[in-house]
């Protein structure tokens, strides 16, 4: 059997690669996967405690939150406190960013944006989950203090980004704008190892994912691809967990749409933390990121923190095919 590669050893090998890596990125990156671990422990338990179910608040834009949203968001702050590496935290659980100042008084150059527990709506009923990661440089005067602006910058200043899905394995996949590895938690050993090194997306795909339920409510263009979809006799998976549909079009290829609606005109994901991570991800695999007025979601300018995008991704050919049919309809 081959060697067994770990999240660790991988982050610390490719960190060699870089001359000047000061090794806050590679501390950076080694802390989410220990919070991971431990937000996938208590998923995996989650029916054993009194942890499901909401927390009886509403968040920021106004979804219920649920205990395991505010555990996982908790425990990656407490993480990132404690690894020195990070300047500053924003979360789809917290109204404003947290700056967290570094016991050795030393000034970290990272902020890093999270969405701890994306689909969280499918944990009462055991339905797969995700925590989406973002990591900035930070913009603002190293010596002051950390600014909202260091948090809305375009995904192209993404400096790394990733995801972890609690499936039926837990896997962790991650980029620094090298191409994308995914490492797969063996329970045994607690460890992250590499078991999908340098993924590459199938150039088009047979599946589309999109909440068909809102069919009526879509754009015109959006419906006729949909019906063109269908009738093609392209393959719908929709999970309602925004890792897992993607994860899912990462190997199978294909498309993933959240498009505007006339209840949410602006989409529903939040382009941040969730959009723009998963946006860096897919392109690095060699797939495509847009938003319904076919701009590259990498690139759209962000004025705030939970500002939200209407989002389509997915294999090239897929979403150049999206491209022609809005083109064409529109
Ligand atoms: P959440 O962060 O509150 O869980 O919401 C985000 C989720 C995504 O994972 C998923 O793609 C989407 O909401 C599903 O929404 P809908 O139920 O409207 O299809």
């Amino acid at each position: 059997m081959d060697r067994i590669t770990t999240l660790d050893e991988f982050i610390i090998d490719k960190q060699m690669d870089f001359k000047h890596a000061t090794g806050e990125l590679s501390g950076l990156l080694r802390d989410i996967g220990v919070a991971a671990k431990i937000v996938n422990r208590e998923v995996n338990r989650a029916g054993l405690v009194n942890i499901l179910g909401l927390d009886g608040a509403t968040n920021t834009t106004g979804d219920d939150v649920q205990k395991l949203d505010m555990f996982a968001n908790d425990k990656l702050v407490e993480y990132l406190k404690n690894s020195g590496e990070c300047c500053a935290i924003g979360s789809e659980e917290l109204e404003g960013f947290i700056p967290l100042p570094t016991k050795s008084g030393k000034l970290a150059k990272y902020v890093v944006v999270v969405d701890p527990l994306d689909g969280s709506s499918n944990i009462d009923v055991n339905v797969s989950v995700g925590t989406i990661f973002g990591i900035y440089r930070r913009v603002s005067d190293p010596e002051g203090d950390v600014e909202l602006a260091d948090f809305l910058q375009s995904g192209t200043e993404l400096v790394a980004a990733g995801y972890v899905l609690y499936g039926t394995s837990t896997i962790l996949m991650y980029t620094t704008g090298n191409g994308v590895n995914g490492f797969t938690l063996d329970p045994s050993l607690g460890e992250f190892c590499l078991s999908h090194p340098d993924i590459k997306m199938p150039k088009s795909g047979d599946f589309y994912s999109v909440n068909q339920g809102y069919y009526l409510q879509f754009d015109l263009d959006m419906r006729r691809f949909i019906d063109h979809c269908s009738d093609s006799k392209r393959k719908l998976r929709y999970i309602g967990s925004m890792v897992s549909d993607v994860h899912r079009t990462m190997f199978t290829g294909g498309i993933f749409m959240y498009p505007n609606t006339r209840k949410n005109p602006q989409g529903k994901l939040r382009i941040v933390y969730e959009c723009n991570p998963m946006a860096m991800v897919v392109e690095q695999a060699g797939g495509k990121a847009i938003n319904t007025n076919l701009d590259r979601i990498l690139e759209q300018e962000v004025k705030e923190l939970h500002q939200k995008s209407p989002i389509i991704l997915g294999s090239c050919d897929n979403v150049e095919e999206l491209i022609s049919f809005v083109k064409k309809y529109r």
